[in-house]
């Protein structure tokens, strides 16, 4: 999927292409997840699609059936691989300046291993 909003050069981009390295989670067809560089907690992972996708906005939008439930089911088996659904955790997607979204490249955070917190900062 090309899509005329979407920087190929932003850094997630990088790593689907291979140019920048990443951590590896977990990877299939659609799907790509892996250690975030600046973690916020004990387990801070980032799933994204591999489709050109800016926002959760554009992802539901423009993505097709099969890769948005791979996307969500991915997130959920990630969850259990770290075993957070025993303790809890918190899936953030950022978008845009009031989001604070840095990356323009959808991406959903998986966030657990400790006590976060609440979740918006003033
Ligand atoms: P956001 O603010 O939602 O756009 O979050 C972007 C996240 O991406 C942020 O938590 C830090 C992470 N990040 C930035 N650069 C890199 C990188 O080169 N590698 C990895 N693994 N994560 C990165």
């Amino acid at each position: 999927m090309s899509n005329k909003d979407y920087d190929s050069n932003n850094i997630f981009a990088q790593i689907l292409r291979g140019d920048l390295p990443c951590k590896k989670v977990y990877e299939d067809k659609n799907v790509l997840a892996f250690y975030d560089k600046y973690p916020d907690a004990p387990v801070h992972i980032l799933v994204i699609p591999k489709s050109q996708c800016v926002s959760y906005d554009d992802f539901i939008l423009k993505a097709s059936a099969e890769e948005i439930v791979s996307f969500f089911k991915t997130v959920r088996e990630i969850t259990y691989k770290y075993n957070l659904e025993k303790t809890g955790y918190r899936l953030v997607t950022n978008y845009g300046k009031n989001g604070e979204q840095v990356v323009p490249h959808f991406h959903m955070h998986i966030l657990g291993g400790k006590r976060l917190g609440k979740h918006v900062n003033s």
